[in-house]
Order: C-alpha cells, then structure tokens, then sequence
C-alpha cells in the first residue's frame, strides 16, 4: 500500500527550484572538504513526531489527516511501518529513531508489550533489509504510562524503577537487533516537583546505579552503540535532573560515568535552560562528549519545548561551525526532534517541514566550512587572546607562575590597556557569508 501517493522521491533541484517538493541546497552528494552533505549531516527522522503524533495539545483534539489512521492496534502500528519506510525512500533519509512506545501498543502486561515489540521490531528488520536507512537511536518512553508519574529510574517506588531498568534492558536488545547507532537517555520524568516530598541524594544514586546497570548489561549483549544522555532543563518535571550539559557532566563524572555516555543536544532544550544550541553544543565539544544532536528551534516567545522545525540560518550556521569543529558527529547524526505545527495538518506538510529542516541545515553546513576555510574567527580569536602566547601569558598557561610572581608582576604595571571585543563587526561578517555563500557567490 502507498500512504504518500502523489509524492515522489525529493531530488535537489537548486537554490532558484520554485517545485516547492525540492531540496533548494541539500545536494545529498555534494561534497563538502572531501564528505559528502549526506555523510557530514546524518538526518534523521523521529518517528514520534512523523508518524504517531497526531496534534493534539492540552486544548484541542487531534488534526493531523494521516492515510494510516484508519488502521487500530497492532495493524495501526504495522500500517506505521509501512508508512514510515515509504516516508524515508522518499525524504532521502539516512536514518530514523524511535521509543518502544512509539513503534508498538504496550499490552496489559509487561511480557505482552514484549511480544508486541517483537512483531514490529522483526517487521522492521525485515524493510531495515531492502532499505537505506538505518537507525540512529532507540530509547525506552518511561515517562507517558501513569506508573511513571513519580519517575523511572529516580521514581520513589522500586517497583516502577524495576520495570523501567526491564524497558531499557528490553530497548538495548532492540538496538543490537536492528544495528542502531546509539542508544538515548531523555530523562522524561527524572527530576522533581517539590523538595518537601523528596529525597534529592537517593533519587541521583539511583540514577548513577541505574546508567552502571545499562553500560554493563550492553556489554554483556555486546551492543556497541554510544550511550548517549538529553540534557533538559524542564517539563515535564519542574527541575529536570539533567538541566543542561554542564549539569549533565558533572553528574557522570560524579558517578564515574563520562567515559560511557556522550550527550544528544537539542536545540530547544538548550534554550529552555537559558542557553544558546551552540553553548551547549561547545561545552559538549570542549569536553570531547559532542555525541548527537536533537536538531530542531524553540519559539522564542514560549517558554516550553515547542519542537520546531529548524529553520533560523544563524542558528544552524553557528550550530555546524561547533559540529565541523569537533571534526563532525561520528555516529551521531541530525535527528529532527520536531514536529510540525497543529495547523499543519496535511501528509504534506510533513515533506514540506523535513525539506525546510534539512535545506537549513545544508546551509549552515556550507557557511560554517566557509568561515573555516577562510579562517574567520579563528583568526580574529587567536590575536584576542595573543597576550598568552608570551610573557606571564604564556608562564600562566603553562603552569609557571604563581600569585607571588603574578602580583610582582602587576605592581609593575603602568595603566592596563583592553582591545575592543568587536563582537557586531563579526555578526555582520556572518551575515556576509551567510548571504554570500547560500546565493552562491562565495563558493
Ligand atoms: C523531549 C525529548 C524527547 C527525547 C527522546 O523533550 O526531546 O523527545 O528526544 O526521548
Ligand atoms: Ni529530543
Ligand atoms: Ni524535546
């Protein structure tokens, strides 16, 4: 059966295409400093919002026309598969991600949502083999069953934190099943609403014994994924555990466990907890945890994670600078954790919002490889900080000096001189070559 039956496969047609069903700028095979688009920016499709979501939100019903709607149960997940392949041949997508939740119904009981896991993971196996895409990551939803009201792995009940540890063992499986990249942590209800009710210290041990758990039980499956956590901020819970990369760090170094895991930025998370997508994205990179990236852009107006899709230049510009920087993602990729708006409702639409994602991608890749090439920043960053490159400069970076000698030193100084930081010079050069590069006059 076709779901999408007046949609071909999209081609890149060129930045002057007016076929609206087209890819203006990513040119899958074009290479870019010796990789092809397709290799550097590893797009992929969430499955929850293309393929389960169905539009509603806490004020109104569902919108969104989808062909497989007419199916229920099981058949509804199969008819999804189905659907979802089709969608991937036709986007050109070169992987896809899921939560078990989104692929299969959960059954009454723990071992029947297993076997219902089973069927579609086996179906999904079976187009895995006659298709190009693979899969990014999987993830186990502990958070939308009413058992996980208190939270999964920091839940108050032991019980709950059982069957969610049997979820991710069960989702780890999956993974080696179906070759997936990664494996992701989103901490859905991991944090708290009240310090009154809560017990914070026994709460995060039982998150550190919980990631020790999964790492060990990947290698005794000899799942070869990277592990990788979602830094958030908020929302559900009011105080999300995993607040930002920063916190993200700190707590797996705590717990002895930054050599297992790296982290999934996503752009709007980043901004939800006060933040820039590239902040997040440096202190990942800096720290050598960049693993994978959740791309997507909030509203600026709206304090909640709005999930849309990514269409700010600046933003996926600067966001592939970080990524170039950090000498690409790996086996991480571009998962497009958005969705498209309520009013978007059509199967369309769905096309429509993955070209925009993906075309704005490509450019913030062309112009990031610009301004390295061109070494624009660094250039100008480098003569910013030349003052330790020499002198006391250089004695305090490496290592010989102390505040004996750095006081002597400053009683000697005369007036301190600064330079300017020259921050709007370097936004209109981006803007230069941001307009520059995607018209094609740089090149
Ligand atoms: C929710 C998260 C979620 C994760 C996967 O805000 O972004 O969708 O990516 O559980
Ligand atoms: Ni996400
Ligand atoms: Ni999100």
């Amino acid at each position: 059966m076709t779901y999408f039956e007046n949609i071909n496969r999209i081609q890149y047609e060129g930045a002057n295409s007016t076929n609206p069903l087209a890819f203006k700028f990513y040119n899958p095979e074009e290479k870019i400093n010796g990789k092809t688009m397709e290799e550097l920016l590893r797009f992929g499709v969430a499955y929850w919002h293309t393929l389960t979501a169905d539009g509603s939100d806490p004020f109104g019903n569902a919108t969104m026309i989808r062909p497989w709607n007419k199916f229920q149960g099981m058949d509804l997940a199969k008819a999804r598969v189905e659907a979802s392949f089709e969608f991937f041949e036709k986007i050109n997508a070169p992987f896809f991600c899921f939560h078990d939740f989104d692929i299969a119904p959960e059954g009454t009981t723990l071992s029947e949502t297993y076997k219902n896991l089973d069927q579609i993971v086996a179906m999904i196996k079976e187009y895995m083999s006659t298709s190009k895409t693979k899969l990014l990551w999987n993830t186990a939803n502990a958070f939308t069953h009413p058992r996980f009201v208190h939270g999964a792995a920091t839940s108050c009940n032991a019980d709950v934190y059982a069957y969610a540890a049997a979820k991710v063992k069960k989702g780890l499986e999956i993974g080696k099943e179906l070759g997936a990249d990664n494996y992701v942590f989103w901490g859905g209800r991991e944090g708290y609403e009240t310090l009154l009710n809560t017990d914070m210290k026994l709460e995060l041990d039982n998150l550190g014994r919980f990631f020790h758990m999964a790492v060990d039980y990947a290698k005794e499956i000899e799942f070869t994924g990277q592990f990788l956590i979602e830094p958030k901020p908020k929302e559900p819970t009011t105080h999300q555990y995993d607040f930002d990369v920063a916190t993200g760090l700190a707590f797996l170094q705590k717990y002895d466990l930054q050599d297992d895991f790296k982290f999934n930025i996503e752009a709007n998370h980043a901004t939800l907890a006060g933040h820039t997508f590239e902040h997040e994205l440096r202190v990942a990179r800096i720290n050598g945890m960049l693993g994978s990236v959740d791309a997507n852009q909030g509203n600026p107006l709206l304090g909640w994670d709005t999930d849309e899709f990514p269409t700010d230049l600046y933003t996926t510009t600067l966001a592939m600078y970080e990524i170039l920087k950090n000498g690409g993602l790996g086996k991480g990729g571009l998962n497009f954790d958005a969705k498209v708006r309520r009013g978007s409702f059509e199967p369309e639409d769905l096309f429509y919002s993955h070209i925009a994602g993906m075309d704005s991608f490509a450019i913030g890749l062309k112009v990031a490889q610009k301004l390295i090439d061109d070494n624009v920043l660094e250039s100008l960053i480098s003569e910013r900080y030349q003052s330790y490159t020499e002198g006391i400069g250089l004695d305090i970076v490496e290592g010989n000096t102390d505040l004996h000698k750095l006081e002597a030193y400053a009683l000697q100084l005369g007036e301190i001189k600064n330079k300017s930081g020259r921050e709007e010079r370097l936004k209109s050069i981006i803007n230069q070559y941001l307009i520059n590069v995607s018209s094609g006059v740089l090149v």
